[in-house]
């Protein structure tokens, strides 16, 4: 039995949506229909409806690929999450989205969408690279985003969606709107609206009034479905969901409460709406994102397929605790009642779910748009302070490694990052040393601030780092310094 509308009778109670599916109309236009969206703000968000009510059903736009989409359609808009920590796997359909789009394939669908006065919140889960941002936060802007962005090309960009998207729901009078960025960028609310406000200008507009950009923290790790998923799926749910997506138990949502069109009723499912996101927003991304990408770079140069096994390698969680303690810790404040050690500490208790199959390589993709958020914050903080952040700095000499594209076994790694073509452009321009790569890749501005890029003691520890690494290996390095 495949899972649709019609299956869900046959499966146990605990199994089906909390919300008949279709039944709600929809109030969200959702950018990104990802693994991490579905698991999380549409769960959430299903489960506000069904405890408070309200026309929130989500229409789920997918970017690109039609591939997860064409499936969910032939499932009624139906999928399942999965959730496993070697406890015993429990699945639940979620039947909260009450529509689809495509922007590759119909963006003016979308905008159209975005202007319905049904509609009061756009959200996204479009990770980092797709709003097309500088470290510094400048919209990088070419022809075809120009065009899309006057009106002269479809909008397919989700700068663009946003935009044209604004601008026609401003010119049919539709009511207030909230844009609500779900990707993990510090500062996301005030970054988007930077993008849009940029976007505006390029189209001769300006922000009309009643738009929001509340910043947000999101946190559940989920990782690329497997076909072993596939298959605990089928018979944790009692039938074969096509599109599963999987989780840990873990969950956590805290929202800038700023909704001048309304909202779900997300508070009383467990998200904290508070006045202020950034002391979470900064606590996740550099004692979690900043974290895990440690040990992404680390495991995957030792030769590990999973974040689970990295911390197997003799030493590394100690190293990464210290690193936590001792250069994470000075750079943030937490929130009340929230302690940077205990918060890394659990971080790292989760990154030991075996069971969620994640790979170091899917976590170190796209390096040159996460590192400023994780990583580059933390040593720039420390070295404002006259501190040196030895562990920070351990853990970029290790991207850096991982950047020249071979494991410590002489295996290649793939280098899947927007930037990827410039980074071996300058890798191959420069000589193969550690001051050459450390050189060449010091001196990408897309990446590095001048305050990093000119910092001499810090080339030099990136210099030394690099060259133990490329000579000893990960184990062994980590080893001796733990
Ligand atoms: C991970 C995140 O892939 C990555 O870069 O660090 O997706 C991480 O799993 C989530 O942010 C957890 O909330």
């Amino acid at each position: 039995m495949s899972l649709n509308r019609a299956a869900l009778d046959s499966l146990k109670p605990e199994n089906r949506p909390a919300v008949t599916p279709g039944s709600v109309r929809p109030g969200v236009v959702h950018l990104g229909l990802g693994a991490f969206h579905r698991a999380h703000q549409a769960v959430y968000t299903e489960a506000a409806v069904a405890a408070s009510g309200g026309n929130w059903g989500i229409i789920g736009v997918a970017p690109r690929s039609r591939e997860i989409l064409d499936k969910l359609r032939t499932q009624d808009g139906l999928y399942s999450v999965l959730t496993v920590d070697g406890t015993g796997d429990r699945a639940k359909a979620v039947g909260i989205h009450g529509g689809f789009g495509h922007a590759a394939g119909d963006p003016h669908g979308v905008v159209a969408a975005i202007a319905d006065p049904g509609i009061r919140i756009v959200s996204m889960t479009v990770t980092e690279k797709a709003y097309r941002l500088d470290p510094a936060g400048r919209l990088l802007l070419d022809e075809q985003l120009r065009a899309q962005l006057t009106g002269q090309a479809p909008p397919t960009t989700v700068p663009a969606l946003l935009v044209r998207g604004i601008l026609r729901r401003h010119a049919a009078g539709a009511g207030p709107l909230t844009v609500l960025c779900c990707d993990n960028l510090q500062g996301n609310g005030a970054r988007i609206r930077g993008l849009v406000e940029q976007g505006l200008e390029v189209a001769g507009a300006t922000l009309p009034a009643g738009v929001a950009f509340p910043a947000t923290m999101v946190d559940r790790i989920v990782p690329a479905t497997s076909a072993d998923h596939i298959r605990r799926t089928a018979v944790a749910l009692g039938a074969h969901d096509a599109v599963p997506v999987v989780a840990e138990p873990f969950t956590q949502w805290v929202i800038e409460d700023d909704f001048p069109g309304g909202r779900p009723g997300w508070d009383g499912v467990g998200a904290i709406m508070t006045g202020d996101v950034t002391s979470w927003e900064k606590l996740k991304l550099r004692a979690l994102n900043g974290v895990h990408s440690a040990c992404a770079y680390l495991g995957a140069l030792a030769g590990r397929e999973l974040i689970a096994d990295s911390l197997q390698i003799p030493g590394l969680t100690a190293l990464l605790r210290r690193f936590i303690a001792e250069d994470i810790a000075p750079t943030v404040q937490p929130p009340e009642g929230v302690t940077v050690i205990g918060y890394g500490d659990t971080s790292l208790d989760r990154f030991a779910n075996r069971e969620l199959g994640h790979r170091n390589i899917q976590v170190a993709m796209d390096g040159s748009q996460k590192l400023p958020y994780r990583l580059l914050g933390t040593i720039a903080d420390r070295r404002r302070d006259g501190a040196f952040p030895g562990w920070a700095v351990f853990v970029l000499a290790a991207w850096m490694r991982f950047a020249r594209g071979y494991a410590d076994s002489g295996a290649s790694l793939p280098l899947d990052d927007p930037l990827a073509g410039r980074i071996r452009e300058v890798l191959a321009a420069a000589p193969d040393t550690p001051a050459g790569v450390v050189g060449a890749l010091l001196a990408l501005d897309q990446i590095f601030p001048p305050a990093l890029a000119g910092d001499d003691e810090l080339r030099r520890a990136l210099i030394r780092w690099y060259g133990e690494l490329e000579r000893h290996g990960v184990e062994t390095t980590v080893r001796s310094l733990a």
